[in-house]
């Protein structure tokens, strides 16, 4: 009589999957057909972010959740700087970058910078929105000037729809991720452009009874108008992984244009003579702002060499000019 044999490991039949939404060790994986179920991790040692394609095993009978066994490698990823020095991935497999600022809370271009500076150093295409625009006060001079560098911005308004349409056509081709502070609107522009997406808003404000509609964690949705979106949760600061400091200018296109000029070809655009873009700064052709915060991402930088010198050769590398 044969004997049964033992359970293997890994299930032979594992299906491609993509996290949706990742909560810790708790994630939703949506197969090719846009079946969606809970899953867990298997094993201590895979992470996941939202983005993520997996190969897992969908819950069988009696489960309630699936189980991830394997993360395939990542495309373009959104990545952030975390406190010990490392990368760490945010959201993978996107395309777009789409920074969300408001009139309120107070816009932090800074945080709109840094992040645009981190989409171009991972590749990603990137945009602005400045929501509630029907206030009627937004900072055109800001805006224009983004606008001025090549950067689409859109004017628009989850409340009253204005800019939505506008907002739908660019991210019909693309996996975007709305990124911003906490409070500028990203959650209302998803439900607006997906609107089955409330319902998950609702339920989350009720599972954590906060009573706001505060996103705790990258959600991705997939848009009627075409595209995939992804929510993230609002930050206080953002800061990418930082390339060397000689390199951070990449991250601005206008001091990356102008530093053709500089007559030291490191130069890093502190004191050294014949800088093109301390003139540009002075001249009025750069904008003071922008150039205050490629300073403060090479401060940050120089701040985290000195921390951990050991992470030197772990940094990216700007893009291949
Ligand atoms: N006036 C106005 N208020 C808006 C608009 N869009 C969103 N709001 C309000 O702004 C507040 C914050 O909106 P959310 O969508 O939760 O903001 P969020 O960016 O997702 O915030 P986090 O999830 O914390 O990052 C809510 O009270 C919204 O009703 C808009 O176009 N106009
Ligand atoms: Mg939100
Ligand atoms: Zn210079």
């Amino acid at each position: 009589m044969a004997r049964a044999a033992s359970a293997p490991e890994v299930p032979v039949e594992l299906l491609d999957g993509r996290v949706v939404a990742s909560h810790g060790r708790r994630l939703e994986v949506e197969d090719r057909a846009g079946r969606r179920s809970a899953c867990r991790l298997h094993g201590r040692r895979l992470a996941a972010v939202c983005g993520d394609d997996v190969r897992y095993s969908p819950p069988q009978a009696g489960d309630d959740t699936g189980l991830v066994w394997e993360i395939l490698p990542r495309r373009r990823t959104l990545e952030r700087l975390a406190g010990n020095g490392r990368a760490e991935a945010v959201v993978a497999n996107l395309t777009q970058l789409v920074a969300v600022a408001a009139p309120l809370p107070a816009p932090d271009w800074f945080i709109v910078d840094r992040y645009l500076a981190g989409a171009a150093w991972a590749g990603l295409a990137a945009l602005v929105v400045f929501n509630k625009s029907e206030l009627g006060i937004a900072p055109e001079a800001e805006l224009e000037s983004y606008e001025a560098l090549g950067y689409p911005v859109i004017r628009c308004s989850a409340r009253t729809g204005p800019g939505v349409a506008a907002l739908a056509a660019r991210l019909a081709a693309a996996v975007s991720v709305l990124v911003g502070q906490s409070g500028t609107g990203k959650s209302s522009l998803l439900n607006v452009l997906a609107p089955e997406a409330l319902a998950v808003t609702q339920e989350i404000s009720r599972a954590t009874d906060e009573g706001r509609h505060t996103t705790t964690h990258a959600v991705l949705h997939r848009l009627a108008s075409g595209g995939d979106l992804i929510d993230s949760p609002g930050v206080r600061d953002y800061a990418p992984p930082l390339p060397a400091v000689r390199t951070i200018a990449s991250g601005f296109v206008e001091l990356q244009a102008a530093a053709g000029g500089c007559r030291f070809q490191d130069c890093v655009h502190d004191a050294e003579p014949g800088c093109a873009v301390r003139a540009g700064v002075a001249a009025g052709t750069i904008r003071r702002r922008r150039f205050d915060s490629y300073r403060r991402l090479v401060t940050l930088a120089r701040e985290f060499e000195a921390r951990f010198p050991e992470r030197r050769g772990a940094r990216p590398r700007p893009p291949v000019r």
